[in-house]
């Protein structure tokens, strides 16, 4: 089970999206910290959202390891699946 404290988490959503609202309530019940990211309100998030995955479709968890590696993932089952998987 990967534990949460050696990885960077970023969730990009914005408002008005009821996809987004399941992560964010999902977490609500975690023991994790998450850096959200609203893309209608940081012009910057939109941008890295954009780059890496080519699209503004949200939620997306950016997940950073600890040595660096980065990985998007979309689809809002998978990511509270994998959020709920973490060790806080
Ligand atoms: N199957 C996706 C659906 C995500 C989705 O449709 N998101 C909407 C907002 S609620 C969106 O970003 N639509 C705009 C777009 O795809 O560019 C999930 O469960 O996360």
């Amino acid at each position: 089970m990967p534990n949460s404290n050696h990885l960077k988490l970023s969730l990009y959503h914005r408002n008005f999206c009821l996809f987004c609202s399941r992560v964010i309530n999902a977490i609500k019940g975690l023991d994790i910290e998450i850096d959200g990211k609203n893309i209608w309100k940081d012009s910057d998030a939109l941008r890295e959202l954009e780059q890496a995955t080519g699209r503004s479709t949200v939620p997306v968890l950016r997940i950073e390891s600890a040595d660096g590696e980065v990985t998007w993932m979309p689809e809002s089952r998978d990511i509270v699946r994998y959020l709920g998987s973490l060790r806080g």
